[in-house]
């Protein structure tokens, strides 16, 4: 290990003045200070304190999960041993302490057995955008260099994977803001397409509220009134997987009334005749049928935003997109439609003006970059090019002809699970598929269906409790790392605590595995340092002259104190040409398509899911927080009370909600704010009230993202079963 003043000031009993780092949830990567409480005059709880610190995106505030995120450390549901099952291979039987040779030698002697019997593909590594760049990275090459295996994937392709796809093709590189988060400040108006910082990120708020303090208009598209789109200027409030349709009415319009930015779309893009063509077909009426917009409200929306792009002598507009436009079977051409709005109208690369994707994960931007998706390798190269596979090879010391090609998507790799010709053994580190996945029951029943489920976490997630072996890890104020956030810059995450003795960092458990992996084959045996910053200095190499290069990003300029990071790439990009081969942009004649699995009269309505503030992801960590739990107890189904009365449903009943692909049940949570053709459920919860037991399993042809904010359903108000209870409801 590295040792660093953060390190050394982390002796148990002794009160450092206070360690500086961020917080381990959301992609805003909030700035925090750490102190230790010194338990020898008292026990106070929770023993590590945060306080909030200043940070370019979180502005020195925190929200209600960052505040509480130390509770968790000393939780006493932490794993703190490596478990095997009592009876191998008997997922019924209970779980039992081993220690950690013993289970890393079940680990290597089970993915032997797999790959001499089925090959090396019968081995899978499936990833989180949580975890740190460095974990990413190793994680990726474990993947490549110790099991040689294709099948590798990560929850970010149920993320931010339609921007990123969108991203490459238009605008020849993806990072989520291409602008400083404080360019936002001063533009003239700001459209969140499908976001809900208010819930989401918080702290962004602040940036959303100062547009408006500096004279700026704030629209939000979503088909619920949220607490975002209430604090906002205009509130566009479309059918569910609609967002593309009513960008091609924005187009529209902007086309017809010759309101682009000529000179702009001539000099620096290709496509616009395609373009044009293809927008000709969304006039406003059309556009109206498609999403439940009124016609009037495209014209005079497509008028605003035109209204303040520079060549309109406007102060610049900002298009936004988050999951709510973006997690579509569509969700590619949707993102690509928001880009060539961008374009059409001159924004990009000019200041307080331009297209972004609010990314969502801690580290949803970095765990993109490193090599943990299906088709890249480090510095966001694909695998499929020679050129960047000499190159990664060669920092990894082995033959380039050894790397293995492109695997499958995450749903895909998830779906193949214990097919014959599928992966029978799973590694699985930052991800809790069997809450998050769509078409979740069905996902457990591939789960279940492995030879070797492996799971790597910090408590006992629903994923974990189905698992093989379940592997220990150190947490968020335990270890060092870096992290990039939604604006690409680069941050350190410092040690505060020691972790509790049982438990190994991410980066110990995969040097652990690849030292029993590597008798007979051709990586460096010391290929897998377990130091972050010895990880980290490899990275810098793997990713240089990549797409998303950290060459320049040294780690003692990322941890200077005081520093907010050091962005990779320069902060403000595209202001004189985009990395693409030419230097153009490329505009996309999209064409809105109907849903997969559209309503019909058995499902007629839509559900559409997504977060709430007290909840993060799979609720794994946060419904072990007894603050978050008491703000957000359970799932609900929102449903609007013209078609809660229609059903016969009431405030509270337990509301049935059948989809093609499962049942869920939860209380009805009446309001006005949601359309009254649409139901939302949060996705936080596993049990009965798991929203993902309906989601279908439909995917986006380029980015292979799932369909999770579009689903038919029907509903009914459900009998409670006397005596049902739910154990993993509240857990
Ligand atoms: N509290 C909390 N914060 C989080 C997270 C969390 O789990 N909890 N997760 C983090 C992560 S990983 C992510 S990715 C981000 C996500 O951040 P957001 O994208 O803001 O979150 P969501 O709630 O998934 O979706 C946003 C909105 O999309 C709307 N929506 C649904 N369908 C559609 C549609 O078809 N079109 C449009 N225009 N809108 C639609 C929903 O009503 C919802 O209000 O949040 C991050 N921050
Ligand atoms: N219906 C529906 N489903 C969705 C979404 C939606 O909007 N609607 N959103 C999707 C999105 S955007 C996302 S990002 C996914 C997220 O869904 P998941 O991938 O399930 O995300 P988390 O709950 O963050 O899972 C992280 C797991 O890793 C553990 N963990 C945390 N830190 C570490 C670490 O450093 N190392 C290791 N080994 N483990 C760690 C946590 O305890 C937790 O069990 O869900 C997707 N699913
Ligand atoms: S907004 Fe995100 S990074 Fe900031 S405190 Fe909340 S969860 Fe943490
Ligand atoms: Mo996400």
């Amino acid at each position: 290990m590295t040792t660093t003043a953060a390190d050394r000031s982390a002796v148990p009993g002794q009160a450092p003045a206070g360690v500086a780092t961020h917080c381990p949830y959301c992609a805003l990567q909030c700035g925090m200070t750490l102190t230790v409480a010194d338990r020898t005059t008292g026990l106070p709880s929770p023993r590590v304190q945060v306080q909030p610190r200043a940070s370019a995106a979180g502005l020195g505030r925190l929200c209600q999960k960052g505040w509480s995120a130390a509770e968790l450390l000393e939780h006493p549901e932490r794993l703190r041993t490596p478990l095997l099952r009592e009876v191998p291979g008997d997922r019924t039987s209970r779980f039992v302490p081993s220690g950690w040779d013993e289970a890393l030698d079940v680990v290597a002697a089970g993915i032997r057995a797999a790959q001499v019997a089925h090959g090396r593909d019968a081995v899978a590594v499936f990833g989180g955008g949580g975890l740190t760049n460095e974990k990413a990275y190793a994680l990726g090459k474990l993947a490549r260099v110790a099991l040689r295996t294709s099948q590798v994937d990560y929850n970010g392709r149920f993320c931010m994977s339609s921007a990123a796809a969108a991203a490459n093709a238009a605008l020849g590189v993806d990072r989520g803001l291409p602008f400083p988060v404080r360019d936002l400040v001063g533009t003239g108006v700001l459209v969140l397409l499908g976001s809900n910082p208010a819930e989401t990120m918080p702290p962004f708020m602040a940036h959303v509220q100062a547009v408006q303090e500096a004279g700026g208009t704030v629209v939000v598209v979503d088909p619920r009134r949220t607490p975002t789109a209430a604090a906002a200027d205009v509130h566009v409030q479309p059918l569910p997987g609609s967002d593309m349709a009513l960008l091609l009415g924005l187009l529209h319009v902007v086309l017809r009334d010759g309101l682009e930015d000529a000179a702009y779309v001539a000099g620096r893009t290709r496509g616009i005749e395609e373009l044009r063509a293809a927008a000709r077909r969304y006039w406003p009426e059309r556009v109206e049928r498609l999403t439940g917009v009124p016609a009037g409200e495209v014209g005079s929306l497509a008028r605003l935003v035109a209204s303040h792009a520079p060549v309109a002598g406007g102060r610049g507009a900002v298009l936004l997109t988050a999951r709510g436009s973006e997690q579509h079977a569509t969700g590619t051409d949707t993102v690509l439609a928001a880009i060539d709005l961008a374009l059409v109208l001159g924004l990009p690369g000019r200041p307080h003006a331009g297209y972004g994707c609010l990314t969502g994960q801690g580290n949803g931007q970095g765990g993109r970059e490193h090599g943990l998706k299906a088709d890249q390798l480090p510095g966001y190269r694909s695998i499929s090019d020679p050129a960047a596979r000499a190159h990664v090879a060669g920092v990894w010391g082995v033959d380039p002809a050894s790397l293995p090609g492109p695997g499958r998507s995450a749903y895909e790799l998830l779906d193949a699970c214990g097919r014959p010709d599928g992966p029978r053994v799973l590694l699985l580190a930052g991800s809790n598929p069997v809450v998050s996945a769509p078409r979740a029951g069905h996902v457990s029943d591939r789960l279940a269906a492995l030879d070797l489920l492996v799971v790597t976490d910090l408590v006992m997630s629903e994923t974990a409790a189905v698992a093989d072996v379940v592997l220990p890890t150190t947490m968020w104020a335990e270890e060092d790392g870096t992290m990039t956030t939604l604006e690409g810059r680069v941050v350190r995450r410092r040690k505060a605590v020691d972790a509790p003795v049982g438990c190994r960092t991410d980066l110990q458990v995969l040097a652990g595995l690849a030292d029993r992996l590597g008798a007979g084959t051709d990586f460096p045996a010391d290929a897998f340092p377990a130091a972050p910053r010895l990880v980290f200095e490899e990275l810098r190499r793997a990713s240089a002259g990549g797409r998303a290069d950290y060459s320049h990003v040294g780690w003692d300029a990322v941890a200077a104190d005081g520093s907010d990071g050091v962005h990779w790439g320069s902060p403000r990009m595209f202001v004189d040409r985009f990395p693409t081969a030419d230097g153009r942009a490329v505009l996309h004649a999209v064409e809105h398509r109907a849903l997969v699995e559209d309503v019909d009269a058995e499902f007629p309505w839509l559900l559409t899911t997504g977060r709430v503030l007290a909840q993060y992801q799979s609720g794994a960590q946060t419904r072990r927080v007894p603050s978050l739990v008491r703000s957000a107890p359970s799932s609900f189904v929102e449903v609007h009370p013209v078609l809660a009365a229609a059903h016969g449903i009431g405030d509270g009943d337990l509301v049935r909600v059948t989809s093609r692909h499962g049942v869920a049940e939860a209380p009805a949570r009446l309001t006005p704010t949601v359309r009254t053709d649409t139901v939302f459920m949060p996705f936080h919860w596993g049990g009965a009230g798991r929203a993902n037991s309906l989601t279908p399993p439909a995917l986006d042809p380029t980015s292979r993202m799932p369909e999770f904010k579009a689903c038919a359903v029907r509903l009914e108000r459900a009998a409670p079963v006397r005596g049902m209870t739910d154990p993993e409801e509240t857990a």
